[in-house]
């Protein structure tokens, strides 16, 4: 069995949206192995989850983006979790990610100069889901 990292990140919280994601999770049949809400995360923590971004331009308002409020994190399970979950999220930027994904359907376009908000995170790799596994549990 697959497992999966995902992250409900500030905006999905702030805005209402655990529920019509937990909804989705749970109608597709996902396993929730865990959940729960971290109110204040550490720019270390977020800087450690997102190793590849870290030296990036448009990082530093990501740091501030992703410690900016409660998060719902957790871990979900299923035969091919990891893909599943990243096609129901849909593409990185919700300008171009399809119809009837998570992005499409509750994340605000970003306006100019503004960091990409987009509701959910999830692993990308196997290797990614273990990595951030061991790090957020
Ligand atoms: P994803 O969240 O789809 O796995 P990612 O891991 O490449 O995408 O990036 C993590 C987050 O960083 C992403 O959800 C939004 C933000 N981001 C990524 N690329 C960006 C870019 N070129 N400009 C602004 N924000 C970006
Ligand atoms: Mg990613």
């Amino acid at each position: 069995m697959e497992q999966t990292f995902f992250i409900i990140k500030p905006d999905g919280v702030k805005r209402g949206l655990v529920g019509e994601v937990l909804k989705r999770i749970e109608q597709r049949g996902f396993t929730i192995e865990k959940l729960e809400l971290r109110t204040q995360l550490s720019e270390e923590l977020i800087d450690q989850h997102y190793q590849d971004l870290v030296g990036q331009s448009f990082y530093p308002p990501i740091r501030e983006f992703m410690t900016s409020g409660p998060v719902l994190v957790g871990i979900i399970s299923d035969p091919e979790v990891i893909e599943t979950w990243r096609t129901m999220m849909g593409a990185t930027d919700p300008e171009e990610a399809l119809p009837g994904t998570i992005r499409v359907d509750f994340a605000k376009a970003a306006g100019e100069n503004e960091t990409i908000q987009n509701v959910v995170h999830g692993s990308d790799s196997e290797e990614s889901a273990k990595r951030e596994i061991a790090l957020w549990f």
